[in-house]
């Protein structure tokens, strides 16, 4: 049985502004983008009580809290920090999986730290992150990593939960669907017209009937509502893909407007690619988000990131707009998964040097 740690840190980025700014600590507050039209990275949890939340326009949070505060992201400093925490990390275990600036998979199975036990070992790291960092995290401790993720939601803030193997089924028993990764509010709303919330309603199911419902999805739900999760950390997380994207201060309504911000988009598509070294190209793809909200992707298979082939695909992105106004224009370049042995290599020369 594996000993997995999800570690979390509590509204991250709203916190690293509330630890270098005393103003900010005991008012709501939140970390947007640029301008009135974009939308909210994150919030503390002040603003929370009014329901603002991340990814929340700009708009609809002033409506729910009109006294918040919006101030602008420092991503160099959460950079910053983010390389810290890991460090910490490091000081317990060489696998980690890091998911984003603020949150890791860690595998202790292995670790001789705090005579071996998880729980320990997340205490200690937390311990650490508010000493050196001044800010908190939150962790779940468990067997796989479906259940450490949803684990360290559990007592945020600044909390742990230990999901031990003989407390996996009441555990899962009790979960809402709503909170498995991959069940979106649509997935979620089907699942419930079918008479399924909770993965106890899944667990008297079987498989060839969720196929009917979701797809190719069962087996894997089906799984997780048996708090059954195999998947390895991905310790050398491979970059799978590379977004540019803008959101624009007004939106536009041609085709011709979309062309002129893909040219502008893609010279720093080709700056973010440079930087990028021995990324093989297999996809090239654009998103437009329209001014409800809702966003399209068109991809095709590509070697190379060619502005034209943008422009080839805009025509079909835009008609399923059907006149709505778009908002924001995006480039994508996906990936061919690099070799493992050249991966495992690398990894190796870097740890030589
Ligand atoms: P999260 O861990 O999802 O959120 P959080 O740390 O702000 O809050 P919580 O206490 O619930 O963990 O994301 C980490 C950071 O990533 C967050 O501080 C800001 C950024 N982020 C965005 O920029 N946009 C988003 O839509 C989300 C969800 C996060
Ligand atoms: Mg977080």
């Amino acid at each position: 049985m594996k000993k997995i740690i999800h570690i979390d840190m509590d509204c991250f980025y709203a916190a690293v502004e509330m630890r270098d700014f005393p103003e900010y600590r005991n008012i709501p507050l939140a970390v947007g983008g640029d301008g009135p039209r974009s939308v909210l990275c994150t919030c503390n949890y002040q603003a929370r009580k009014f329901g603002v939340r991340s990814a929340m326009s700009v708009i609809k949070a002033k409506q729910l809290c009109p006294e918040l505060t919006i101030v602008q992201g420092r991503m160099a400093v959460y950079k910053e920090v983010s390389d810290h925490i890991r460090e910490i990390f490091s000081r317990y275990t060489s696998l980690i999986e890091p998911l984003s600036l603020d949150e890791a998979f860690l595998d202790v199975t292995d670790s001789t730290a705090c005579q071996g036990s998880a729980t320990l070992i997340a205490e200690k790291i937390r311990a650490d992150i508010y000493q050196e960092l001044n800010l908190t995290a939150s962790a779940g401790i468990a067997p796989n990593k479906f259940i450490a993720k949803i684990a360290s939601d559990e007592n945020k803030p600044n909390g742990q939960c230990v999901i031990s193997p003989d407390k996996v089924t009441d555990f899962v028993e009790a979960l809402s669907l709503k909170k498995i990764p991959g069940i979106g509010p649509k997935t979620f709303q089907k699942l419930q017209s079918f008479g399924f919330s909770t993965c106890a309603d899944i667990r008297a199911s079987s498989i060839a009937n969720l196929t009917t419902i979701v797809g190719k999805f069962a087996t894997s739900l089906y799984q997780k509502a048996h708090g059954i999760d195999h998947r390895e950390l991905e310790v050398s997380r491979q970059r799978k893909s590379l977004a540019i994207e803008t959101t624009l201060s007004a939106d536009i309504f041609t085709e011709n407007d979309c062309a002129l911000v893909i040219e502008k988009l893609y010279p720093k598509l080709l700056q973010r690619l440079a930087k990028l070294e021995g990324k093989k190209i297999v996809r090239q793809g654009i998103k437009l988000k329209f001014n409800d909200f809702n966003q399209t992707t068109v991809e095709q298979q590509s070697l190379t990131a060619e502005q034209e082939t943008f422009n080839t695909l805009l025509p079909k992105a835009f008609e399923r707009g059907k006149g709505r106004g778009i908002r924001l224009v995006g480039l994508t370049l996906g990936f061919a998964a690099e070799d493992k042995l050249a991966v495992a290599l690398k990894e190796k020369q870097l740890t030589l040097l």
